[in-house]
């Protein structure tokens, strides 16, 4: 059977430096926002706003070590490219290659180590797709200059990707400039390494923190385009379409409302400008922008080759005030329960129709090539005898890939999709390493305890053939 998806149709993973590397401090590195992230009860709270940017003798931080990718990258890439990988998405940890993130020169030996990596994907025809900040503030930006809300740091990241560009130029052709950067809204420290005092204006920082991030991308994709003029680069938004409760009028408005919190970012970053709904909502809720004279401009100039995005479920709202006392959590994100919908162990609703339905709503709105950067399931796995039979994974991603054909049968502009987390990691919203969206089993738990012995799950022989039929064997 012939493929409707492309021959270079770019099939892979993704994963996030923070996550999976270890060696937090090793050959210069310097410290990342997210390497004060606990594991643990107190994880959302650090995750979102922290009551101390200092380290706990209490705490255990996953980062630290996670599945030590960073020594043991050879052997992980090699079970990358033997499922026939055509793209791994990672991330570089800009406290690698700048150790405060604003220090004058680069860190060679954090350099070297993604040249290393980089190498290690061209042997095997592998394509990275480089994610420039997922969720690693340099921890020095948010003590001394409260993070993403200062200004400078939009000079800072520029110089941070001037850098890559530079030196990665002949090895990297994709890029992404912020990990979804909408989270930055609903958890304010790992999307943008702000902490805000009870007395501020939140909303005010949050928008002047984006403002400064979305200039910022701007400046990365015309830096890109200078400097890797065969290069592509992207916007990355955490997507799932919201559903109105009911055919309720009011229900379907605040549903479009809801949607329009997340496509602000990607209206910008698509389109050059910011949408009238912008204008609005800032009068209305008293936030005035700081912008710098040429801001408007950069914005307007510089906008993204492809919108990527991730997803993981859809969401659902209503007007009902009763039932909006009873919110779920999916990826951060509130969602009143949908009654269609069956969840994962971690409470994340499942709804493969739902990305069917968000690729062709983005795709309607920017009309540029879209590309899925993270889809997957959390779950724990049992490993027996060296083995792992995760059928309830395969029925996931069997069943989104479907859909995603389906959309691409629709007519939508598909440039690849990567699932989260090809190898297991540690989770981003909990820290646990239990929480595992894997083809490869990795033996650590949540506590720092295992072999990190790597172990092939069924999943694993399963995808190989998926990639390898092209999506017609599912
Ligand atoms: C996204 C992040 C990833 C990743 C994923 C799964 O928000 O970009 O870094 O971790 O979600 O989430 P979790 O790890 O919380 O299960």
């Amino acid at each position: 059977m012939k493929s409707i998806l492309s021959e270079n149709f770019l099939w892979g993973g993704a994963v996030a430096s923070n996550q999976l590397e270890g060696a937090y401090i090793e050959d210069g590195k310097g410290l990342s926002a997210v390497d004060i992230l606990p594991v643990g009860e107190y994880r959302t709270q650090y995750f979102c706003n922290p009551p101390s940017l200092e380290f706990n003798d209490e705490f255990f931080y996953p980062s630290h070590v996670a599945i030590y990718f960073y020594h043991r990258y050879k052997e992980d890439i090699a079970l990358l490219a033997e499922m026939g990988f055509k793209c791994f998405r990672l991330s570089i940890a800009w406290s690698r290659i700048f150790p405060n993130g604003d220090d004058a020169t680069p860190n060679e030996a954090g350099l070297k180590f993604y040249d290393d990596v980089f190498d290690e994907c061209k042997k095997y025809g592998i394509e990275p797709l480089v994610t420039i900040q997922h969720f690693d503030v340099p921890l020095e930006l948010c003590k001394k200059y409260g993070g993403w809300r200062d200004r400078k740091l939009i000079k800072f990241y520029e110089n941070y990707c001037k850098t890559i560009f530079n030196r990665y130029k002949d090895k990297v052709k994709y890029w992404l400039t912020f990990n979804e950067i909408n989270i930055i809204l609903h958890a304010p420290f790992v999307g943008g390494g702000l902490t805000i005092k009870e007395d501020e204006n939140d909303l005010e920082i949050k928008y002047q923190a984006a403002h400064n991030q979305l200039v910022a991308s701007s400046l990365a994709v015309k830096a890109c385009h200078e400097i890797i003029p065969d290069a592509k680069i992207g916007c990355m938004l955490a997507a799932g379409t919201t559903y109105p409760y009911s055919c309720n009028p009011a229900d379907v408005m605040a549903a479009l409302e809801k949607d329009r919190e997340s496509y602000f970012f990607s209206d910008v970053q698509a389109r050059g400008y910011y949408p009238s709904y912008a204008k609005k909502f800032f009068e209305e809720n008293n936030i005035k922008l700081e912008m710098g004279e040429d801001d408007i401009e950069i914005l307007k100039k510089y906008t993204v080759d492809f919108v990527s995005f991730s997803y993981y479920s859809s969401r659902c709202t209503t007007t009902d005030e009763k039932m909006l006392q009873n919110l779920s959590q999916t990826n951060i994100f509130h969602s009143i329960e949908n009654p269609y919908l069956e969840k994962s162990e971690w409470g994340w609703a499942i709804d493969p129709i739902g990305l069917r339905v968000t690729l062709n709503q983005i795709y309607d709105r920017y009309q540029k090539p879209l590309f899925i950067v993270e889809n997957g399931l959390g779950a724990n796995d049992t490993l027996e005898n060296g083995e792992i039979n995760d059928d309830y994974r395969i029925k996931y991603l069997r069943d989104h890939i479907e859909q995603m054909i389906k959309a691409v049968n629709d007519g939508v502009e598909l440039m690849g999709y990567t699932t989260w987390g090809p190898i297991d990691l540690v989770s981003a919203g909990s820290g646990e390493m239990k929480k595992r969206y894997g083809f490869i089993y990795v033996d650590r738990d949540n506590y720092g305890n295992g072999t990190l012995e790597r172990y092939r799950k069924k999943s694993f022989y399963w995808y190989k053939k998926v990639i390898e039929s092209n999506g017609t064997e599912l």
